[in-house]
């Protein structure tokens, strides 16, 4: 994937820093280390803590939601519900996560020593109406949640406003009013209407408050305000917003659409940075309002801020997230394994004890439906099938590029008639395409390609290609994906590639067709006939 490299040099990187799905991100600095955590939605286990020294190289130490009784995912939508914004806060020794779980409980907290885990159980939040809570600790120790949500007066379908309360530090119960520090409908110029995902930071005195408007597409910015107290009133900044994409010239190279959702921090030197959320699309042609199409979701960016008569801007008006930037002078830290930027190939031998903190499941599993064994990895077919709403056998990635190669080796299956064997790559149940080897009646076996574009269309999908098999193995099954174009191709052990579908094409795997706020995952699958 030629569109970004990661680290270019000693002094140069190249967005996005966390390629694939990995929205909403917060940074927390604890010395020189640097902890970011993402949204998740239906997928488990949910938040990955990332680590960082450079802020351009970033290793996972773990997932906030490791443990399947944390958090039920039951029967979720996998875009649009689960786990939403989160955001982390260290003080004392302690980190905090917070977020939503969306149709799972709403808002909570959880804290650990070790923010690679393990976190506590969720302390649920009832009194936190609306989305995207954020932690702000006062120098006197006084702890303040500041999210959005819906105001009782609300004027229009989209409108939201940011609110504050505070709350015990031990407990977190509210303890103040939850006071309304902006109101969507009636903050001009930007499109505030969708204003969420707030953070309150205090800056030589003042209190900042930053949040991104317009929605988390075509006009997504970043909105920032001004007060001297924690509970307002705030100012907001006139030249609001201090990062958007929306109104550059389509014909641009390399575009990047929807940022906002930023988070900003200093790096200990006195610089400060922003970590945001943005789209790279090959093409934008798409209706208006829409971003554009991309099946690698919204991804982690980073940019540097610059402070101007006290207000943090990260892009001029038109700018153009810059293809490459200067990188922070921080001391060379880790180096991510498995990267997560660059050109890389990852190969995954399942010769750990347990499964690495990448791979991704469908809703929370239940059963221990797979195992890891002498370098391979065992997947039960069950009866939950992929394109229903249970917890379908698939171990996944995030799809991290545009042009990206998957594959993998089937060694044995099982022979029971109705059992199926692949690799899937899926944005949601209704959007997924499933290549399999398949066991017939008669016991042959077929391979078997299978597309879901709707919930219109049947759970199973439509079969665009299907064709006999001979021998047992092992396959190799292989998915290409570039761009807009997808092929699936086969071979028995030692035999040529032979395509099942040499151009398909990729739509139901972007966010334009899939709708929701993930990207595309994709893996290895199996089930049983109903
Ligand atoms: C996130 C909110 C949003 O919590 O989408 O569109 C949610 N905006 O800020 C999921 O990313």
């Amino acid at each position: 994937d030629e569109q970004f490299a990661g680290s270019i040099g000693d002094d140069q990187y190249r967005n996005p820093i966390l390629a694939g799905y990995y929205p909403d991100p917060s940074v927390v600095r604890v010395g020189a280390d640097f902890y970011m955590v993402n949204s998740t939605f239906g997928f488990y286990p949910g938040v990955p803590v990332h680590h960082s020294r450079d802020l351009v190289n970033w290793t996972q130490l773990g997932n906030v939601i490791d443990r399947p009784d944390m958090m039920p995912f039951d029967r979720l939508h996998l875009g649009q519900t689960g786990i939403y914004a989160p955001t982390i806060e260290h003080k004392d020794g302690t980190f905090y996560m917070t977020t939503t779980c969306i149709a799972c409980g709403g808002n909570f907290i959880v804290t650990a020593e070790d923010p690679a885990g393990p976190w506590s159980d969720p302390v649920w939040l009832p009194h936190l109406e609306g989305i995207d809570p954020s932690i702000f600790f006062d120098d006197d120790g006084r702890m303040f949640i500041v999210h959005q949500r819906t105001p009782p007066e609300k004027s229009f379908d989209a409108h939201s406003a940011l609110y504050v309360m505070e709350v015990d530090p031990e407990t977190f119960e509210q303890v103040s009013d939850d006071v309304m520090l902006v109101d969507g409908a009636t903050e001009a110029p930007w499109h505030t209407e969708y204003i969420e995902g707030p953070h309150i930071y205090k800056v030589d005195g003042s209190y900042i408050l930053s949040a991104p408007g317009g929605g988390t597409g075509y006009y997504h910015g970043q909105l920032v305000y001004r007060s001297d107290n924690v509970f307002g009133p705030y100012e907001p900044y006139p030249g609001n917003p201090v990062l958007t994409q929306f109104g550059l010239p389509d014909d641009r190279d390399n575009p990047v659409t929807a940022t906002g959702h930023a988070d900003i921090f200093d790096d200990g030197n006195g610089n400060w940075w922003a970590v945001f959320l943005a789209t790279r699309v090959y093409d934008l042609d798409v209706p208006p309002q829409d971003p554009g199409r991309f099946h690698t979701g919204r991804e982690t960016f980073l940019l540097p801020v610059t402070w101007q008569d006290g207000w943090p801007i990260i892009l001029e008006p038109g700018e153009a997230v810059p293809a490459v930037a200067k990188k922070p002078d921080l001391p060379a830290g880790d180096v991510a394994t498995p990267p997560t930027t660059g050109n890389f190939t990852v190969r995954e031998e399942f010769d750990r004890d347990s499964l690495a903190p990448q791979w991704l499941f469908i809703r929370t599993p239940k059963a221990e439906w797979w195992q890891m064994e002498d370098g391979q990895l065992k997947l039960e077919p069950r009866a939950e099938r992929v394109g229903a709403g249970a917890q379908p056998s698939f171990i996944g990635r995030r799809l991290q590029h545009m042009t990206a190669t998957v594959e993998t080796e089937l060694s044995a299956m099982s022979q029971t008639p109705g059992d199926e064997a692949g690799l899937l790559a899926i944005q949601n149940s209704a959007h997924y395409y499933a290549f399999g080897i398949v066991v017939e009646e008669n016991g042959e076996r077929s391979i078997v390609l299978r597309r879901r574009g709707s919930t219109d269309e049947p759970a199973e999908g439509e079969v665009l290609a299907q064709s006999a098999l001979s021998g047992d193995g092992p396959w190799q099954l292989r998915m290409e994906i570039d761009k807009g174009e997808i092929a699936f191709a086969y071979r028995s052990n030692g035999e040529d590639y032979a395509y099942l579908l040499d151009a398909g094409d990729s739509s139901v795997l972007t966010t334009a067709q899939a709708g929701g706020f993930t990207g595309a995952v994709a893996g290895m699958y199996t089930q049983r006939a109903p």
